[in-house]
């Protein structure tokens, strides 16, 4: 989609590399949706490791997604990345990031910083490590499997090895296998895990004061608001990302379910678009499964397999047809 006249920039050379279900992937989309950007998606398959794969890494030495590529400027980090976009983009779609000599930029600028602060990666593994921390989950147990065995001591050895056959990337693989060894400890100390989901607590009773007087607001005015105002901004973008995520690994009953207005902001969220269309079909899993099994049986098992499926869905197809009329 070509700029509207007036734009200075183009967004048509935006490409997010980017995973379905990755919280950090999910912000990046929806801040993109919500300024109405064009910008082409490469699926990063986490299953095979991809992200570890050395033409990767060299794109992004800590081997993470969200990875935004714009006119050949490569930007890491989903904040970084929501700032970058909501600067350059800045007369496209809502600001995101209003300026802190405002009430809204300085609202949005605290909240954002306090979720943002917040280590929702352990939430997430958090509960994939104790399960008994989590409520009605709708995580599938595959992906929880998947998820444990991605933090095994064989992936530190296998980012060991790939240290030792690509010594260009030497350091940046080895900076990787130690992390991976001290989030794994983390992820198993349930004390910490514990502590955190209370400090999250904190957190969102401080939100739900605020949607109290949004609340407020909204009960005086008739217009319908967000967490710091009228307008969806970048703290929203956090926050229903972040209630979204708690939902999803069954941590409703530490977030939603005691706090009326955080639920009422959540169902809010779910019927904005671009919330719908980046946050709520990407993570749903059968969605996740159609999506990315052809690209994943292509990067494993070759373009071969792919076309050999299809025919065989074809004329499996054909058949069914032909025999039945
Ligand atoms: N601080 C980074 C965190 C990015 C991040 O942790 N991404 C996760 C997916 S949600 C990832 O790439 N994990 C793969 C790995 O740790 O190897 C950001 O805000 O973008």
């Amino acid at each position: 989609m070509a700029a509207p006249s007036g734009s200075q920039s183009s967004s048509d050379d935006l490409l997010l590399y980017h995973c379905d279900g990755s919280f950090f992937s999910m912000k990046v989309r929806l801040a993109l949706a919500v300024k109405g950007l064009s910008f082409k998606k490469r699926t990063v398959f986490f299953p095979i490791q991809e992200n570890f794969e050395p033409w990767y890494m060299r794109l992004d030495p800590a081997g993470l997604v969200p990875l935004l590529v714009h006119n050949g400027k490569v930007i890491s980090e989903s904040t970084r990345i929501v700032d970058y976009v909501d600067t350059v983009f800045h007369d496209r779609g809502p600001r995101l990031a209003p300026p802190v000599d405002t009430d809204l930029g300085r609202r949005v600028r605290h909240f954002r910083d306090l979720l943002d602060g917040l280590p929702v990666e352990l939430y997430s593994y958090g509960t994939i490590y104790h399960p008994d921390l989590a409520k009605d989950s709708s995580l599938p147990e595959i992906l929880r499997r998947k998820a444990r065995k991605f933090l095994s001591p064989s992936t530190a050895q296998r980012l060991h090895d790939l240290a030792a056959m690509h010594p260009d990337l030497a350091e940046a693989y080895t900076r990787k296998a130690n992390k991976v060894a001290e989030r794994t400890r983390d992820r198993e100390d349930r004390g910490l895990i514990e502590k955190l989901l209370d400090e999250l607590e904190v957190a969102l009773d401080e939100v739900e004061k605020q949607l109290g007087e949004r609340k407020k607001e909204k009960d005086a005015s008739g217009q319908q608001q967000w967490l710091c105002g009228e307008s969806f901004t970048a703290a929203d973008v956090m926050l229903s990302c972040l209630v979204h995520r708690l939902k999803w690994v069954g941590l409703s009953h530490r977030s939603t379910l005691k706090r009326p207005l955080l639920d009422a902001y959540y169902l809010q969220a779910q019927k904005f678009p671009p919330f719908k269309a980046e946050v709520m079909y990407t993570t749903s899993v059968p969605y996740m499964f159609v999506r990315n099994l052809p690209g994943l049986i292509r990067k494993t098992a070759g373009p071969k397999l792919v076309v050999w499926a299809a025919m065989i869905v074809t004329v499996a197809a054909v058949s069914a047809v032909a025999l039945k009329y």
